[in-house]
């Protein structure tokens, strides 16, 4: 088949944004809104006295008097602020087992979710039932249970911090630190390997920041995808000439061209900014071999320099004053060859080198990273060399430098903050014992992998899951969907319908929440919510819009309420919490010291700055000093010793927030109206006597952990894409059923979704398993055809999917 003959596979050539982002918004309200609606709800987003976009991390500048054009955003809050609603009548309609068959999508694209449901066995429908008796029945099923440690509650990162803190309170008092979390499947190397670096779990970097410095390093992040508005912030630092230095196997849009909607003379004549000064397209998992190699340069930089009486290019006086470690990480790089450098890496030593002397001419840099840089079985390392890199010349704690992880949900950040992980530092839980005036449970809890773990083992018995899709998100969701299926008790507390809800537990309940978009009134008049950035930053949040349904509760409220039936301790004043925020905040304060003057602070627009330590150049860690973690080698996975094995990254596409499908379309890589697709460099197509639109089967070549059989993915079709030989990548979380359990980072548990080592052979045909079809139909794809045989039939109706009227 020729380039242009694969249905709904083309080029892309434009720039990120652009009329084309304008277009993808005004189609996303079209189909989501009414026009009054659409108005109104926009020009609240990311203002004063608006509500924090629930699209990304992202901070926003302090005065936001302007409007922050971004397309994934408008499409974020069009999909919450919808018109559409799954009502009791749509589930009666339905039963459960009919829904399973729904591709993710339509589940969602129902709309909001109006009643409180609980699943009825007898008829496989999800019927009504009121708040209280559904509160009565998971403080029943909760209080059965032999011991507290066998729940599990998870959160996903859209819950404000009044929620979370409020949510852990309850599990802890309860009787367990069970809280598996989203966190766990993302940045969870960050948070186990900066701590041990440089002593705080976050980013070091303010916004501010990227107006002073001479270079961005940007590792493993796509943000003209996931967080849009940081193109604004690219944008400026371009043209002012500072340095742009991208680490990526794909040729991210968003990182190579930009044309901003809010530039007039942009959008009109059609000129673009270029974004990124060096593109490095390295292969999946060789990031640990660039750093390395970026750093056996300034070595030999340094000392070449100081051969020639110069005082060298590290930060001599820094590493003296503040670090541990450095004769360790020197002796690695020497001991690190060349050889292993580049053939892990996948890019040549004179690349390497440039951007080393990019790196060495810069007085201050800030490294950005993401999930291609944590989803590896070496997570926690590859984070402690970037760590590494920037400590050689003082790059932390000043001006214009730092580390920039940037995080997924729009308040990940903030519900770690308030106290939801599974790991609680002992000076929380002994305060959160001085203000509540109980004894917090001490042994650690489950985080995601272990909660599956317990719950598939039958050591767990109910889940409870403050937003998100868990078993979906999740890797080996097969086992997640069995794990869930035999709990006494399983609670979504939900915005809208997704597959996690399907899997029916002894006694099973949906509870709708107001989301961020609308107003929330409770006893003491409306009420704000506060969230904190990817940069420390904690700020208000208040929605405007009419809930869409008078059932509707907030998450703080659902919390309440399960707490209040659950727990018999009169000291918890969860009425009194609900009725005013504010009083939630004033206990988050009084837990939290860096939280003073928290209902005061949140008052000044743009809200305030936690306190970080290492910001402040001062080292939280054992030593009291910021230290070097050396790690040996370039890392590479041994599992890659087969020659025929290739590394598979799951990927997000530009319609999708996680495991909602906005639509199927992945517009900057030039694929419309299809997720079956696996990105393949010609070359690797050609060895296997393949070629560009071939049905093509994925196979793990580390089979089954934790499930029987092979794990296959069948019926993708195989792109020739623009990607290093021996990488590919494919859609998550359709792709999910190739992780296993047991892959992942074993410092910190974070799967390794974007290195798993997998065979590439001409397809074989029907052998999709549960998991994989489940996530994978989408609505022409009902009749169990794979979706390539549909595409190939009729792909123009599948392009059209794009923009149903
Ligand atoms: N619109 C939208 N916004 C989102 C989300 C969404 O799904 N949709 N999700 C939110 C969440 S929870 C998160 S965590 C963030 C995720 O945001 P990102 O971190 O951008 O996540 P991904 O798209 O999974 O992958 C990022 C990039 O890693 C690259 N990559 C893959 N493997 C490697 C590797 O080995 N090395 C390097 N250097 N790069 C690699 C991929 O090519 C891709 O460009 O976005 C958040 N924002
Ligand atoms: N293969 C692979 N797997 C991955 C990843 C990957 O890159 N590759 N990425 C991982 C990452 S980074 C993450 S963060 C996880 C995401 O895992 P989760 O956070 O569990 O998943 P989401 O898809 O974000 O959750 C979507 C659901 O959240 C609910 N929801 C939306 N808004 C609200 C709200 O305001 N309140 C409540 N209560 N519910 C709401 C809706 O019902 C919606 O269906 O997935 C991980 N899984
Ligand atoms: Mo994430």
């Amino acid at each position: 088949m020729s380039k242009q003959d694969v249905p709904g596979v083309g080029p892309y050539g434009g720039p990120a944004g652009g009329w084309g982002a304008l277009q993808a918004v005004a189609r996303a309200l079209r189909q989501q809104m009414g026009v009054a609606r659409e108005a109104k709800m926009l020009l609240k987003v990311n203002q004063p006295a608006g509500f924090d976009c629930p699209g990304c991390a992202w901070p926003d500048p302090r005065s936001t008097s302007s409007f922050e054009f971004c397309e994934n955003g408008a499409k974020a809050v069009s999909w919450e602020a919808t018109t559409k609603r799954t009502t009791p009548e749509f589930f009666a309609r339905h039963a459960v087992s009919e829904l399973w068959n729904w591709s993710d999508f339509d589940l969602e694209d129902q709309g909001r979710l109006t009643h409180p449901m609980r699943y009825d066995a007898a008829t496989d429908r999800y019927v009504p039932v009121s708040w209280e008796d559904a509160f009565v029945r998971i403080g029943t099923a909760l209080r059965a249970l032999q011991d507290p440690n066998m729940a599990e509650f998870y959160t996903s990162g859209r819950a404000s911090n009044e929620a979370a803190f409020l949510y852990q309170l309850f599990a802890r008092r309860f009787g367990t630190n069970n809280f598996p979390d989203c966190s766990n499947m993302c940045h969870e190397a960050t948070s186990v390997g900066l701590p041990e670096s440089i002593g705080v779990g976050k980013g070091t970097v303010t916004l501010a920041d990227f107006d002073h410095c001479d270079a961005i390093f940007c590792i493993g992040h796509n943000p003209g995808t996931n967080h849009p508005r940081m193109l604004a912030t690219l944008r400026a630092a371009s043209r002012r000439g500072a340095k742009i230095v991208v680490l990526n196997p794909l040729r991210e849009r968003g990182l190579e061209r930009f044309m901003s909607p809010q530039d007039p003379v942009e959008m009109v004549t059609g000129r673009s900014t270029a974004i990124a000064t060096d593109y490095l397209q390295l292969k999946i998992g060789g990031d640990v071999a660039v750093l390395k190699g970026m750093m056996k340069t300034l070595l030999a930089m340094d000392r070449a320099n100081r051969a020639a009486r110069g005082e060298g290019v590290f930060d001599r006086p820094f590493i003296d004053a503040h670090t541990a470690g450095f004769d360790e990480l020197v002796s690695d790089l020497d001991a690190t060859s060349w050889a292993d450098i580049v053939g892990t890496a996948g890019v040549s030593r004179e690349e390497i080198e440039k951007i080393a002397d990019v790196y060495a001419q810069a007085r201050a840099v800030i490294v950005c990273y993401g999930m291609g840089i944590t989803q590896h079985r070496s997570g926690t390392a590859n984070v402690q060399q970037i760590v590494n890199l920037q400590l050689l010349r003082g790059n932390l704690g000043r001006d214009g430098a730092g580390i920039c992880p940037l995080r997924g949900h729009s308040n990940v950040q903030g519900d770690r903050t308030v106290g939801i992980t599974e790991v609680p530092p002992a000076p929380f839980l002994d305060s959160l014992q001085r203000v509540f005036g109980f004894e917090p449970p001490r042994e650690h809890g489950h985080g995601a992998i272990a909660a599956i773990e317990a719950m598939r083992d039958g050591r767990s018995k109910a889940l409870i899951c403050l937003g998100g899709n868990l078993p979906v998100a999740m890797s080996d969701p097969q086992v997640c969907f069995d794990a869930i299926r035999k709990l006494d008790l399983a609670v979504h507390i939900a915005t809208k319908l997704n597959r996690s809800h399907l899997l029916a537990a002894k006694e099973t309940l949906l509870l709708p929440c107001l989301g961020r978009t609308e107003l929330d009134v409770q006893a003491g008049g409306p009420q704000s919510v506060t969230v904190e950035d990817s940069m420390s930053m904690v700020h208000a949040s208040q929605g405007s819009l009419t809930p869409a349904s008078e059932h509707l509760r907030s998450e703080p409220a659902i919390v309440a309420g399960m707490a209040k039936a659950t727990l018999d301790d009169p000291l918890l004043d969860w009425d009194g919490w609900i009725a005013d925020y504010s009083r939630i905040r004033d206990k988050i304060e009084a837990v939290f010291p860096s939280f003073e003057g928290y209902n005061e602070r949140i008052r000044e627009p743009g809200g305030f700055r936690l306190y970080n330590a290492a910001s402040a150049r001062q080292w939280n860690t054992a030593s009291g000093r910021a230290l070097f973690v050396t790690h040996k080698g370039v890392m590479e996975d041994p599992r890659l010793g087969r020659a025929d094995a290739l590394v598979l990254a799951t990927i997000r596409s530009h319609d999708q927030y996680n495991t909602t499908i906005y639509a199927l379309n992945d517009r900057y890589r030039g694929i419309t109206g299809r997720r079956d697709v696996v990105f393949v460099n010609e070359q690797d197509l050609e060895e296997r006597g393949l070629k560009h639109g071939d049905l093509v089967d994925l196979e793990t070549i580390e089979h089954a952990v934790s499930v029987g059989g092979s794990r296959r993915l069948c019926g993708l079709t195989a792109v020739a894409y623009d990607i290093p030989r021996g990488s590919v990548a494919a859609y998550y979380p359709e792709a999910n059923g190739l992780v296993s359990l047991g892959d992942n980072d074993s410092r910190s548990g974070t799967p390794s979704y974007k290195s798993i080592p997998v065979l590439l052979s001409l397809s074989q045909g029907d052998c999709l398993p549960e998991a994989a079809v489940a996530a994978w139909r989408h609505d022409d794809v009902r009749d169990n055809r794979t979706g390539a045989a549909v595409a190939a039939e009729d792909g123009g109706r599948r392009a059209d999917r794009s923009t149903p009227a």
